[in-house]
C-alpha cells in the first residue's frame, strides 16, 4: 500500500396507502472489486449518527440531492456525530409502538433481540429527533454471487440510499429512496450484478425525520421481480417471508485486508470520501490511511489484529436451504437453473 511509503515522508409523516410505485434502475458493476476475498469474517459496518438541527424541510428530498446532501451534512461538522461499529444484522429501529409498529419492519426478533424485537437500536431512540446515519465498509461478494443479479431489499422509514463502489472508485446508485411527504415507510428492491468476487466498498445513507424509524437491508440471490412501494400499498409483502436475508456483519468488512479498521472492534473512524484510497494519512492517525471505503485503517497489514473467528468453513458459504415459504404476492420466484436458492438470515453473499 503506497500510503505507508507516503507516511514515511510525511415532518410528521403519516403512512398513506395510495403511494405510486416507482422503479429503481438495475445496476451492473463494471469493474473489479477493491480487494480480493479475505479468509476471515468481517466485523460489521462503521456507522456514524448525527442529529439534524437544520429543520426537517432542509433534509435533502430528491433523488439527485439526497446522497450528496447527506454526505455534506456529515462532512460539515464531524465532531458532534457518534461513530461505532454496527456488530449486528443490519436491522435498525427506534422500536416505536404507538399502536402501529411500523418501526419493527419485516424482520422481528432477528437482530439484537436481547434489547428489542424491533431490531438493533439507533443512537436516538426517541420518536422526535431528526437525524442522519452513514454506514461504510466493504461488502463480501463470493464466487457464486457473481455474474447474475443479486437483489437488495430494503424496509426503510424515512429515507435511505445504498451506493456501491468498484475498485476504480466508480459509484453505482444501487438504491435511492429520498424522503417523501406523506409516505414515510417504504419497501424497495433492486438488482445488482457483480463482475467478480471480492470486497466492494459500500455506503448507506439514512435519514429519520420523525415518529417511526427503521432501516433493514437484506439480499436475495435468485430470480425476483423488483418493486418499490409504500409499506402500506397493496400488495403488501414481507421481505423476510419472501426469502430475503438481512446483511450479516460477517460479510461486512472495514479494511481491504478484511480485518477491523481499529484495534477496538467496536470503534471506527470515517474519513473524507475525496481521500479514499489516496496516499497519506488523509485526516487519519499516524500509521493509518483513508481506505477505499473511506474508513481510517492501518497501513500495514497485520497491525490491526484480525477478529478471533476461524477461517470460514465451506459449509457456511452454502447454508442449507430453508423450508419453502408460502408466497403471498404476485412476485414470481423461480430458481436459477431450476433450483431455488434462498438467502436466509445470517447467510453470506457467497
Ligand atoms: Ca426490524
Ligand atoms: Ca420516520
Amino acid at each position: 500500500m503506497s500510503c505507508c511509503r507516503a507516511l514515511g515522508l510525511t415532518v410528521t409523516l403519516c403512512l398513506l396507502t395510495n403511494v405510486a410505485s416507482a422503479a429503481q434502475t438495475p445496476v451492473v458493476i463494471a469493474r473489479a472489486p477493491a480487494a480480493s476475498l479475505p479468509s476471515a469474517d468481517g466485523t460489521g459496518l462503521c456507522i456514524a449518527t448525527k442529529k439534524w438541527t437544520g429543520g426537517v424541510n432542509s433534509v435533502p428530498q430528491t433523488a439527485d440531492s439526497f446522497a450528496s446532501g447527506m454526505n455534506a451534512f456529515f462532512e460539515a461538522s464531524p465532531q458532534p456525530q457518534k461513530t461505532s461499529v454496527h456488530r449486528g444484522l443490519l436491522d435498525l429501529s427506534n422500536a416505536l409502538n404507538d399502536g402501529r409498529v411500523l418501526s419493527y419492519g419485516d424482520f422481528i426478533g432477528a437482530a439484537c433481540s436481547q434489547s428489542s424485537q424491533a431490531g438493533c437500536p439507533f443512537v436516538f431512540g426517541d420518536s422526535t429527533t431528526t437525524f442522519g446515519a452513514r454506514l461504510r465498509g466493504f461488502m463480501r461478494v463470493g464466487q457464486s454471487s457473481v455474474g447474475h443479479p443479486i437483489h437488495f431489499g430494503v424496509y426503510a422509514d424515512d429515507a435511505m440510499s445504498l451506493t456501491i463502489f468498484d475498485g476504480a472508485g466508480q459509484t453505482y446508485a444501487a438504491l435511492m429512496r429520498p424522503p417523501q411527504l406523506g409516505a414515510p415507510t417504504w419497501r424497495i428492491t433492486n438488482a445488482v450484478t457483480f463482475p467478480s468476487p471480492g470486497l466492494y466498498p459500500i455506503e448507506i445513507l439514512y435519514a429519520q425525520i420523525t415518529e417511526h424509524a427503521a432501516l433493514e437491508i437484506s439480499t436475495y440471490d435468485d430470480t425476483f421481480t423488483d418493486f418499490e412501494r409504500g409499506a402500506g400499498q397493496a400488495p403488501v409483502v414481507n421481505l423476510q417471508s419472501l426469502g430475503f436475508g438481512l446483511l450479516d456483519p460477517k460479510d461486512l468488512h472495514q479494511s481491504e485486508e478484511g480485518g477491523p479498521s481499529l484495534p477496538d472492534l467496536d470503534s471506527c473512524q470515517q474519513c473524507a470520501r475525496e481521500f479514499a484510497g489516496q496516499p497519506g494519512t488523509s485526516g487519519c492517525s499516524a500509521g493509518y490511511h483513508c481506505n477505499a471505503a473511506a474508513l481510517c485503517s492501518a497501513c500495514v497489514s497485520g497491525v490491526v489484529p484480525m477478529p478471533p473467528s476461524p477461517t470460514r468453513a465451506p459449509s457456511t458459504l452454502h447454508p442449507p436451504r430453508p423450508p419453502r415459504r408460502k408466497r403471498t404476492t404476485e412476485v414470481a420466484v423461480v430458481g436459477r437453473r431450476g433450483e431455488r436458492r434462498l438467502r436466509g438470515p445470517g447467510s453470506p453473499l457467497s
